[in-house]
């Protein structure tokens, strides 16, 4: 009896010591093992006791072998449970971190124009509205005011399909009657978008290209409202304060009046470049106040409401930001053109 409290005591002090899974297997072996475990060696000297010393070693022995056991488990749990602390810890992910990774690739001009154009007017509240790019001659000629054989149409020389009087759309003007007709003002929305003519190329002139059209009908639209909203857009999307917004008298048969904008030189500051051709000013797109039978056609009652319109071509814009002298790079998929935008 003296000689298993003994042997409880050492294997106490023993299993305490104990850190790893190996040195409990080793532990186990030492206690529980078949041939010559601690244990089996206390079951097998019973025979040589009285039977009344048989049952109480016995009851003492297997005691010890239920608390040896428990204590081995809990053991087992701990080095466990640290096993995982330290992988956790070494799998930790900061991240806060910086990537050990190189940027590989980044946003094409034009779409980071797109995307920073259309966030501006996200952030006044605008709705951003899509059109088709194949359009049908009503919504990009007819409902716009322009009438088969008015002369406004060979402004914009028009790619034709064969079938249904339909067309590749010349401008993003074509969304107004089709948003106009389907919701009541008052409203405002910017639709951005590819639109295509059939000219011939040159540095400044594309046969696709991006514009961005804005339209806002409501009561008493004016057109002091007309510049400061262009004022607001243009010195966010050029990231320099204080843009000023120029109007020029011009004509578009669906805006009564309508107005050539033209925007301050940001690169010279109006003292004269090669960019502005030295005027101090840069022209960006047409714009004017919605002509009433637009808003007729929609079925807007022009008495009651007013609207404004503009229409920005975004590849001019892209031009004048980036200092881009040929409208056709952003179109060449020439990767020393790209690559200057990926940093
Ligand atoms: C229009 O397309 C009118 N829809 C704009 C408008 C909207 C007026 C609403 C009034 C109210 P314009 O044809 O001028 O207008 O084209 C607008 C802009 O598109 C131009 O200022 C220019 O920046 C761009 N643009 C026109 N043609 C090309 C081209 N071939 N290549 C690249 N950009 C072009």
């Amino acid at each position: 009896m003296k000689d298993i409290e003994q042997i409880k005591k050492e294997a106490e002090k023993k299993l305490n010591a104990i850190n790893t899974q190996e040195e409990l297997d080793a532990f186990l072996i030492e206690y529980f093992g078949r041939k010559s475990g601690v244990l089996n060696n206390i079951l097998k000297s019973l025979k040589d006791l009285s039977i009344e010393e048989k049952k109480e070693v016995g009851k003492k022995a297997n005691q010890l072998k239920e608390f040896l056991q428990k204590k081995a488990e809990e053991k087992k749990q701990v080095i466990f449970q640290n096993k995982i602390k330290i992988q956790e810890e070494k799998e930790k992910i900061d991240i806060t971190a910086p990537s050990k990774y190189h940027k590989t690739g980044g946003l094409h001009p034009l779409d980071y124009i797109n995307q920073k154009a259309v966030s501006i007017f996200e952030s006044m509240g605008f709705e951003v509205v899509e059109g088709p790019e194949v359009e049908n001659e009503f919504y990009n000629f007819d409902a716009l005011n322009i009438p088969k054989h008015h002369p406004a149409r060979d402004m914009q020389d028009t790619f034709w399909l064969d079938v249904d009087s339909l067309l590749l759309r010349t401008q993003t003007s074509a969304v107004q009657v089709r948003y106009m007709q389907k919701n009541l003002p008052p409203l405002r929305i910017v639709s951005p978008g590819r639109v295509f003519r059939r000219e011939s190329t040159d540095a400044t002139h594309e046969m696709q290209f991006y514009q961005i059209e804005c339209l806002v009908v409501g009561k008493d639209i004016s057109l002091a409202n007309l510049k400061s909203l262009l004022e607001f857009f243009f010195s966010g999307l050029l990231e320099k304060s204080q843009v000023k917004v120029r109007f020029r008298p011009s004509y578009f048969p669906f805006v009564e009046p309508g107005v050539e904008v033209d925007v301050s030189c940001f690169l010279c500051r109006q003292k004269g470049c090669s960019v502005c051709k030295n005027t101090g000013w840069i022209e960006v797109g047409g714009a004017g106040l919605v002509h009433p039978n637009v808003l007729e056609t929609a079925k807007i009652s022009s008495r009651d409401f007013s609207g404004l319109a503009f229409g920005m071509g975004l590849d001019r814009i892209a031009m004048i930001k980036y200092n881009i002298d040929d409208v056709r790079l952003f179109y060449s998929s020439d990767l020393r053109f790209i690559k200057q935008f990926s940093k």
